[in-house]
């Protein structure tokens, strides 16, 4: 599937959960919950190869990972983690998020895109699923 292109997102569902279970605090969470209202995401790639920048006025992460090659990131709330991304299915990328001392909530996220060209990101932290939906600009 394509990836690529600039996208704006349309709707979140439990981003505030999700960083409640990831354990950030309330004023953390108001700052963080307002810029990641409005986040701007840039993807380039390369067959199996994606750049994944997302920018928000407070916080901005780059990745650039291969499906099926262990890569490192950064958990929603920061913490550095080795994730694994494999295609779950021919539209879908899974990837399980690996903490170096294995503390805190299980994390993973997912990326797919849908037959009428829309990106959905899920990102979870044990039983939390955050959902956000983005369209090409
Ligand atoms: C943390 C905690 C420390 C304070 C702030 C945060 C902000 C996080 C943001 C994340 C945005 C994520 C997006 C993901 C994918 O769409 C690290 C939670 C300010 C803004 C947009
Ligand atoms: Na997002």
């Amino acid at each position: 599937p394509d990836f690529a292109g600039t996208w704006e997102m349309k709707s979140s569902e439990n981003f505030d959960e999700l960083l409640k279970k990831l354990g950030v605090n309330k004023m953390l969470r108001l700052i963080a919950v307002k810029a990641a209202s409005k986040p701007l995401v840039e993807i380039t790639q390369d067959r199996e190869t994606l750049s994944i920048k997302t920018s928000t006025t407070v916080r901005t992460t780059h990745i650039t990972f291969t499906v099926g090659q262990e890569f490192n990131e950064a958990t929603v709330d920061g913490r550095p983690c080795t994730s694994s991304p494999r295609w779950e299915t021919d539209n879908k990328i899974s990837c399980e998020q690996t903490l170096p001392k294995g503390e805190g909530p299980k994390t993973s996220w997912t990326r797919a895109i849908t037959n009428d060209g829309k990106l959905i990101l899920t990102m979870g932290a044990d039983d939390v699923i955050c959902t956000r939906v983005y369209e090409r600009q």
